[in-house]
């Protein structure tokens, strides 16, 4: 008897763990799975991906979640933030090369990613003086800089919580790829990190530099804008550079800054800023003529496409301007950085300093440029790894506030009426008195020139430009016929089709337009699928007009007939390989009508009839139409946007504009 129920409980041991194991299998592969789905993504994308950012109406994604309650890797702890495992190995990494962490490190490395949002364990294997290429053009490598008669400079680089081996690094590549005459020293400034080997080890390790290298620190987290002030009183270098505490830099990156900023002292420069993989560490060439500005929502964002007050033929080693700079990395005149209002001292923990800078520094007389002649890698995350004291939508929403409060005269209103947590009532909470008064003493000129000069091809409402929503006119709601009427009503509608004749007309009669559509009941044009990744192409829809969270539900038009979207999208006519009209037919249809990167391209010029009510493709003629079509990708029938013969007595061809106030 003894003997079975002892040889039962052994099996029902086994039994247990045999289960806990199945179970503990099954959820480790879905987390790789989810891994690598998310590596794969990310691969796509090269090489030129652009970086991931926070996104203001996702505020739920962007704080990581290893505080609080843990998931399948547990609970992180004490030891977790504070252990430094920074152990190199010769060759890991070397020319920028990709690292793979061993098979059998794989929970431990998901475990830890967490902690800084990227792979630490990869960037632990990785030497202080790993190898890269040089990634710079043949014209930018043949140039010669004589040192003698550069300026010197102060680096400095803040940081809250970095990991050793990046923080390190960062400061062991300024210190091998920079002429040492030219490097007066590096700044450290500590965000108030809490991580153990942040303290004595790091100034113990600081001690033996060869470069003279100081450590400030702040006692009361501030956020980034402190960090950089106290770093920039302290400087004693002719140029200040800044650097995030995740950078490598390449051969030759200092020299054409320091160049630029002799040249032209009011002028802040930025470096080609390249890609340091956050999962494997691999380095990513990004191309020279790239330029940044941001979307309704302020979030700095870069594009790559011409842009026509570019000089033709221009010096491919010559500094590209550029609305906005991303914020991190950046060379500027020391003298000149505080002439011209530094920082916006009541910005706080992370966000829209980037923003208003560009626009101070444009609007106040500089230049915002990116040097094509220097490199730096920067490791891209998409959250961020440490807390928001405050909030991070307060905080950060507080920031935009007051960069769009200070700079964007009329343009503010409409950043505080359609970036999710501002309204018109955050302007009574903040006070931006003093930066409008820095704003006067530097006679600083309008936003308007702003968007007008530096960046003419800017997808923001103007007064000459319509901005509300577009409503499918089925012919049978209310609102359909109350906006037919109210058209026809208008004096020589037939004579003109001219975008400026419509926005005038629309403009004077506002308040009657807008009191026509029932939010609840129409219908709008808006992308297909609801989240729009901003680099893919996208058919277009309609769907209830009351939910404008993507934005992308709503539009400007320009002068020109370029209906345009947040994030620099707008409404694209493609010639379809195979007619619509076939494809309708056979009810499986790839759209001529796309949501794509705007372009100067007359594939994205439409026109309006206030007769008819068609939007039509000016070069082709072709009207909107809404057809049901199974979409190939999901096997679905759904109602699509495409672009056919126009027919005025066709009422799914039938368009309204609605417009919606984007300033007080
Ligand atoms: C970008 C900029 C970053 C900054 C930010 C907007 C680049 C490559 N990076 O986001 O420099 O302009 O946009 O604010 O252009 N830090 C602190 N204290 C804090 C928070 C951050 O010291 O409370 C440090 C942090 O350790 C890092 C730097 O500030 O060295 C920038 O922070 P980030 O790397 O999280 O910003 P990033 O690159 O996402
Ligand atoms: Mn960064």
């Amino acid at each position: 008897m003894g003997l079975r129920f002892q040889q039962l409980k052994k099996l029902w041991l086994l039994y247990l763990f045999l289960l806990f194991f199945a179970f503990f299998m099954f959820a480790l592969s879905i987390n790789l799975y989810v891994a690598s789905i998310q590596t794969n993504d990310q691969d796509k994308v090269h090489p030129k991906p652009q970086p991931r950012r926070r996104s203001l109406w996702h505020p739920k994604n962007i704080v990581a979640h290893y505080i609080g309650k843990g998931d399948i890797f547990g609970n992180m702890t004490e030891d977790d933030y504070n252990v430094n495992l920074f152990n190199p190995i010769a060759g890991e990494g070397a020319e920028g090369r990709p690292v793979v962490v061993p098979a059998r490190e794989s929970f431990r490395m998901q475990r830890f990613f967490r902690l800084n949002s990227f792979n630490i364990l990869a960037s632990d294997r990785i030497p202080l003086n790993r190898t890269l290429k040089d990634y710079r053009i043949k014209e930018c490598r043949d140039k010669k800089y004589i040192n003698n008669e550069l300026p010197t400079t102060s680096v400095i680089i803040v940081f809250h919580n970095e990991a050793w081996s990046v923080l390190l690094r960062t400061i062991t590549s300024v210190i091998n790829r920079s002429p040492r005459k030219l490097l007066k020293e590096i700044i450290l400034v500590d965000d108030a990190s809490e991580r153990s080997y942040l303290k004595k080890q790091l100034e113990a390790y600081i001690k033996v530099l060869t470069v003279p290298t100081r450590l400030l620190r702040i006692q009361k987290r501030g956020g980034l804008v402190p960090a950089r002030l106290l770093g920039a009183e302290h400087a004693k270098g002719d140029v200040l550079t800044f650097l995030d505490a995740h950078c490598e830099c390449t051969r030759g990156w200092l020299e054409p800054l320091l160049q630029r900023v002799k040249e032209s002292r009011n002028s802040v420069v930025a470096p080609v800023i390249d890609i340091i993989s956050d999962d494997n560490f691999s380095y990513t060439k990004t191309f020279e003529n790239h330029w940044g500005a941001f979307n309704w929502q302020l979030s700095f964002r870069w594009f790559g496409n011409k842009r026509s007050i570019a000089p033709a033929n221009a010096d491919p080693t010559q500094a590209i301007a550029s609305p906005a700079m991303a914020g991190g990395l950046f060379a500027v005149d020391k003298r000149y950085f505080f002439d011209i209002g530094a920082y916006d001292k009541e910005m706080r923990i992370w966000g829209g300093e980037n923003v208003e800078m560009s626009f101070r520094i444009w609007q106040c007389g500089g230049r915002i440029e990116i040097c094509p002649c220097s490199h730096v890698g920067h490791v891209f995350r998409s959250t961020t790894p440490y807390t928001f004291p405050g909030g991070m939508s307060e905080v950060l929403g507080n920031n935009l506030a007051r960069a769009a409060m200070t700079w964007m005269d009329d343009w503010q209103y409409f950043i505080l009426l359609y970036t999710s947590g501002l309204s018109l009532e955050t302007r009574e909470r903040i006070d931006v008195t003093e930066r409008l008064s820095l704003r006067e003493k530097l006679k600083c000129k309008p936003f308007s020139w702003y968007l007008e000069h530096i960046w003419p091809e800017h997808f923001f409402p103007a007064p000459n430009r319509f901005f509300g929503k577009i409503i499918w006119l089925d012919g049978e709601t209310e609102c359909a016929q109350a906006y037919t009427t109210h058209m026809k009503n208008i004096p020589g509608r037939r004579l003109s089709r001219e975008w400026p004749r419509i926005f005038e007309e629309i403009d004077n009669n506002a308040e009657q337009f807008m009191s026509l559509i029932d939010l609840d009941r129409d219908k709008c044009l808006r992308p297909l699928e609801r989240d729009v990744p901003r680099t893919s192409v996208q058919s277009v829809t309609v769907g209830d007009c009351n939910v404008h969270s993507k934005s992308m539900d709503m539009y400007v038009i320009t002068p020109k007939g370029q209906i345009m979207t947040n994030d620099n999208v707008c409404l694209t006519y493609s010639e379809p390989k195979l007619g619509v009209i076939q494809q309708l037919k056979s009810r499986n249809l790839t759209s001529n009508v796309q949501l794509t990167q705007c372009l100067d391209d007359p594939r994205q010029l439409w026109s309006y009839d206030m007769d008819t009510q068609h939007i039509s493709h000016r070069e082709s003629k072709l009207c909107l139409t809404l057809k049901a079509a199974k979409i190939p990708r999901t096997q679905k029938v759904e109602k699509i946007v495409v672009a056919i013969n126009c027919d005025y007595k066709d009422i799914t061809q039938k368009w309204g504009l609605i417009p919606l106030p984007w300033r007080v």
